[in-house]
């Protein structure tokens, strides 16, 4: 039945998308029952469930919001943020060769941009209740679900040149 090939399809292209997407080792460690980064059948299962375009956008704002937390402190903090736009950006800290294409003062700069924008408490961090707020402002950044690729976030001269034929 054609119905069952395209679930499968889909399923497969899933697995695709999720191989290229920088936060996949995040995204296996909050998946993860066991917290070991290894996913159970049924870890897998409630993985593709939110990746699902069904799945309720708070449920998916909820898992970006865990996966984001990199310190597992239940705050979004500095370290944390500069982990996502690095990612995001294309540079993951954890592989060998990364390489930041924002210099220092630029991630300085940005962050305290998404601080002064979202850090409502000023207690610099972003609690989830602050990061609902921003994301509704800012729905990218739960981007990491629907694509596969993460939010388009790169910085502007690096948008690549359209091959003229
Ligand atoms: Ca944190
Ligand atoms: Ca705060």
């Amino acid at each position: 039945m054609t119905g069952m090939l395209g679930c499968l399809l889909k399923l497969i292209m899933d697995i695709h998308e999720l191989k290229v997407n920088p936060f996949r080792d995040r995204i296996c460690e909050v998946f993860s029952s066991q917290q070991d980064g290894m996913l159970s059948f049924e870890d897998f299962l409630d993985m593709m469930s939110v990746f699902s375009d069904s799945c309720p956008k708070n449920v998916k704002v909820e898992y970006a919001f865990r996966i984001y937390d990199f310190d597992n402190n239940d705050m979004i903090g500095k370290t944390d943020l500069e982990e996502v736009i690095n990612r995001l950006t294309g540079s993951n800290s954890q592989l060998p060769d990364a390489q930041h294409l924002l210099k220092p003062d630029e991630m300085e700069k940005l962050i305290s941009n998404i601080l002064q924008e979202a850090d409502l408490d000023q207690d610099k961090a972003l609690s989830y209740a602050e990061f609902e707020h921003v994301i509704s402002k800012a729905p990218d950044f739960v981007n990491i679900f629907e694509n596969g690729a993460g939010p388009q976030l790169k910085p502007p001269n690096l948008i690549t040149k359209h091959n003229v034929s």
